[in-house]
């Protein structure tokens, strides 16, 4: 049976609300099979979520691990290419934690790439009329540190990748004077966004040779 590992990410920074979280939980109530879905909301904090996550793959032996969380501001679906072996905080955790400038893992190497196909995802998202883009950082955060955790902890064989997703209707906080609102998606396209994502990787993983499709459409960025 193939598994798929897709978690998502609870409020933090005093928000009221994390769209990842509430869009995995309805992929997973709408999710037909036939391979297996297993959903976590993880917390946000660097000393519980990558310790949860490896729990997860050693409990779940996942053929596909996908993590997402959002990224306010942001006006696309962003399916992330690199991780980085970096953690420097700009704002505490859910438990107060803010540390600056430490590796993601001990000794492990700078950088890693995300093993779904990014550019597909990102192309099959936007066939579905989603905003989508290929993303270069998932930033330094603790989805960064999910994300480069999941490259590393993805059993052998498997896949892993990272998909940031905007505010959804309704949520972003409220403009101020000196700071616009943030762009926001349907919370209904954030989970068909999401549900591709699982989709593409599935297709791919049983077709390899179907990334070359897409694998050079340009995805990159001038800066
Ligand atoms: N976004 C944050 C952490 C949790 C989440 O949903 C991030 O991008 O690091």
């Amino acid at each position: 049976m193939t598994t798929v590992l897709l978690t998502g990410f609870e409020p933090f920074g005093g928000d009221r609300a994390n769209p990842s979280g509430d869009a995995i939980r309805e992929v997973a109530a709408t999710w037909s099979g036939p391979e297996e879905l297993v959903v976590e909301v993880l917390p946000v904090t660097f000393a519980g979520a990558a310790g949860r996550l490896r729990e997860l793959i050693g409990i779940h032996r996942p053929d596909v691990v996908l993590a997402t969380g959002l990224a306010g501001g942001r006006a696309a679906v962003g399916v992330e290419r690199i991780a980085v072996n970096l953690v420097d905080a700009r704002i505490p955790d859910n438990e107060g934690d803010q540390p600056i400038d430490e590796p993601s893992i001990v000794g492990a190497p700078p950088a890693a790439f995300a093993t779904v196909p990014v550019k597909a995802i990102a192309a099959r998202i936007r066939d579905a009329g989603i905003p989508a883009e290929v993303s270069h950082t998932a930033g330094t955060f603790v989805c960064n540190h999910v994300f480069f955790t999941a490259l590393d902890a993805v059993p052998e064989g498997a896949v892993a990748g990272f998909v940031h997703v905007p505010w959804a209707t309704g949520q972003a906080p409220a403009a101020e004077p000196d700071r616009p609102g943030s762009p926001e998606l349907p919370l209904a396209d954030i989970v068909e966004a999401l549900r591709i994502a699982v989709r593409t990787t599935l297709d791919g993983a049983a077709n390899p040779a179907s990334e070359t499709v897409t694998g050079d459409l340009p995805g990159g960025t001038l800066h």
